[in-house]
């Protein structure tokens, strides 16, 4: 019988990819979409587009994360056997700005999430994005799935109730609930203000004479950065396996800002120095340091690795830049 899945922030970066992921594993896939302004949702045009996928095998439908009548309403007649929930506001910086709509999202979204699988006769197997912002300033280096949380922005403070609410439910209501604590991770699909993708289409719009500055903040900061690809098959990995458990993703590789500088401008015989600005503008109230993860739990228990090394992740995002540019 054919498997049913359903995501949530089946429009961002990671909701495509694990869509095409799904899809080709032979599932029909369901998303929760906003209603927005635009029905432009570019990271899954080429899937509208295939008459044998939209509305045969993959259906969309209007749910936000505030409004639990409708997501309980979609989910007692989709019945998914999966559910991947990736919705939520990720910008970190922003999460200063607008800190009560992301707890509002992402902390509360999360509960009211868990509230209706209780209620269901036959509930999915449940997939929580967390993140590496749980660890914020952290007391270990690698951090693990056992390294106590110390968040330092209203995001990781957000990510570390719904982690600790997840693990609440899978302990006291016996549901097959999964933390994925995953690092920072990229693709041509990226949000334009993260700062991979900001500096890789900022190199190509250079390159092609579109632009001449890009303005950063701190370039000293660093991140432990992988391919969006490889976290997704994660996600799906970690719902396989025969009992629920958290599990660290991440490439265990520490880079700077200035080190994505210089791949994406080198990427393109281009000089940095001629064209990189400072502006306080994107510097945060706080940084957090040493984010670097020990994926050996899912190495071992669920044979995952990331498969795409730093160099050759900010190199394919600059290409597609320029490949868009052109
Ligand atoms: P993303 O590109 O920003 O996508 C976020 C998704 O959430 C979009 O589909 C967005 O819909 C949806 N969304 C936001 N608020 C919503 C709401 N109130 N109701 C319904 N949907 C809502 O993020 P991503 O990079 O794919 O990340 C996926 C998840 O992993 C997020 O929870 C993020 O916090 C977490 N995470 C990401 C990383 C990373 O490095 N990428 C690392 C750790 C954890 P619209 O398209 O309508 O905006
Ligand atoms: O910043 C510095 C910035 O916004 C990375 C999300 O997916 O990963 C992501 O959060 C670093 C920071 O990602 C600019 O200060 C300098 O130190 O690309 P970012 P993030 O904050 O690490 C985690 C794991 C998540 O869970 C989140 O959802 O780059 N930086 N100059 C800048 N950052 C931005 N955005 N823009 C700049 O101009």
């Amino acid at each position: 019988m054919t498997k049913i899945a359903f995501i949530t922030g089946i429009t961002g970066q990671d909701g495509s990819y694990l869509t095409e992921l799904l899809l080709g594993q032979g599932y029909d896939v369901h998303g929760a979409v906003r209603r927005t302004s635009s029905l432009e949702r570019s990271r899954l045009a080429h899937l509208y587009a295939d008459a044998t996928i939209y509305n045969r095998r993959l259906f969309l439908h209007y749910a936000d994360l505030d409004d639990p009548t409708t997501l309980r309403r979609v989910l007692f007649k989709v019945k998914p056997q999966e559910l991947y929930h990736l919705a939520g506001q990720s910008h970190v910086g922003l999460s200063f700005e607008i800190p009560e709509t992301t707890c509002e999202f992402t902390a509360m979204g999360t509960l009211r999430l868990l509230e209706i699988l209780r209620d269901l006769p036959d509930p999915p197997r449940f997939f929580h994005a967390a993140s590496s912002e749980l660890f914020g300033r952290p007391s270990q280096v690698p951090q693990t799935e056992t390294t106590p949380f110390a968040p330092i922005n209203p995001y990781g403070c957000a990510k570390a109730f719904a982690t600790q609410m997840v693990r609440i439910y899978r302990e006291t209501h016996g549901l097959f609930a999964v933390n994925g604590i995953l690092f920072n991770h990229e693709s041509p699909r990226r949000g334009e203000n993260f700062v991979t993708r900001k500096i890789c289409r900022a190199a190509a719009a250079i390159k092609k004479g579109l632009q001449n500055e890009l303005t950063l903040g701190d370039t000293r900061a660093q991140r432990d950065w992988g391919h969006a690809r490889d976290y997704v098959r994660g996600m799906w990995l970690s719902l396989q396996h025969a009992t629920p458990d958290d599990y660290l993703f991440a490439t265990g590789k520490l880079h700077s800002v200035q080190d994505v500088i210089e791949t994406a401008f080198a990427a393109l015989a281009l000089d940095w120095r001629n064209h990189v600005k400072f502006d306080a503008h994107f510097l945060r109230p706080a940084e957090p340091l040493q984010l670097v993860g020990d994926a050996s739990k899912a190495r071992t228990v669920l044979g995952w690795s990331p498969q795409t090394p730093f160099t050759a992740l900010i190199q394919e995002m600059t290409r597609a830049e320029l490949d868009t540019l052109a």
